[in-house]
């Protein structure tokens, strides 16, 4: 059942102003090392988050509201919407903002310790908007438990689990959504054709030299990323999201090499 009432504005800032005025310039990698060693979610990089990601990825600013967006479309009453690997809630609090069903709960889950302690510090200060609850869960992701799912969204997160753990994970979501929920999926994917691969990364590179990252901090974040980051191509996720049984997979996003694609069980869904 669709909603009738009218649409809540959607605010198109990726961080409102609870997670912004903590946010500081990412600088992380700015200065040259001998070894970047491997990218961590710490507190360092939690103090410059916001800053990181919507320099860094492009097209952020625009997918995390639309995320809620959709996400009123799809959730149901008395059902829960989950942010898998939240970092400070952004897509958690603009599904709170557009979201209007009764009975709905949102869980925000990240692994990270900084992330999450910063992020119940943030949903304490929130003073103006308390409903419906956003939980803040430290945790795992391929441990936690989806159940009586509307909306799950893995915002950029599928990508850091290793390559052997995701189809687990994605099962696990299909079965755990009910009739009409879906799954928001946006990753950084790589391209099957080297040609586009080069292509696609020297714009994605001249996307972060606009956004005043140097050659050298472009580098170095590249470095820190190689082993813990390990992007699929979008072939890979229509087929992997296929064989755990989401019927239809339709991208609605797409900003050099990052994608967002909506996840239906059934096709019938989708219309
Ligand atoms: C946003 N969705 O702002 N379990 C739980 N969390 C994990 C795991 C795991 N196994 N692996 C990584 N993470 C967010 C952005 S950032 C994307 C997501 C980026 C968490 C990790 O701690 C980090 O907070 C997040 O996934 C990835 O819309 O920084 O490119």
């Amino acid at each position: 059942m669709r909603q009738k009432s009218r649409h809540a504005k959607i605010t198109m800032n990726a961080h409102p102003k609870d997670t912004g005025d903590m946010s500081h310039k990412d600088t992380l990698f700015q200065c040259e090392m001998s070894d970047p060693g491997d990218f961590v979610f710490d507190d360092r990089v939690v103090s410059v988050f916001p800053d990181m990601i919507n320099r860094s990825v492009p097209g952020y600013g625009l997918i995390v509201p639309m995320t809620g967006m959709l996400a009123r479309r799809y959730a149901q009453e008395n059902t829960v919407l989950y942010d898998l690997g939240c970092s400070l809630g952004a897509v958690s609090i603009a599904m709170r903002a557009a979201v209007r069903r009764p009975g709905i709960k949102i869980v925000a889950v990240d692994s990270s310790a900084d992330m999450i302690r910063r992020l119940k510090e943030l949903l304490e200060d929130d003073a103006a908007l308390k409903a419906p609850e956003i939980r803040a869960v430290q945790q795992d992701i391929t441990q936690t438990s989806i159940e009586n799912a509307s909306v799950v969204v893995l915002n950029f997160t599928l990508q850091f689990l290793q390559p052997d753990q995701r189809n687990a994970l994605l099962n696990r979501i299909a079965s755990g959504l009910v009739p009409g929920g879906i799954l928001i999926l946006s990753e950084k994917v790589r391209f099957q054709d080297e040609v586009e691969q080069a292509l696609q990364t020297t714009w994605h590179h001249d996307f972060k030299k606009t956004q005043g990252y140097s050659e050298l901090e472009i580098a170095q974040k590249r470095d820190a990323l190689e082993n813990v980051m390990k992007p699929d191509s979008m072939e890979q996720h229509r087929d992997r999201l296929k064989s755990v049984g989401f019927e239809r997979v339709s991208p609605w996003f797409q900003g050099f090499n990052f994608v967002s694609m909506v996840a239906f069980r059934n096709s019938s869904d989708a219309v």
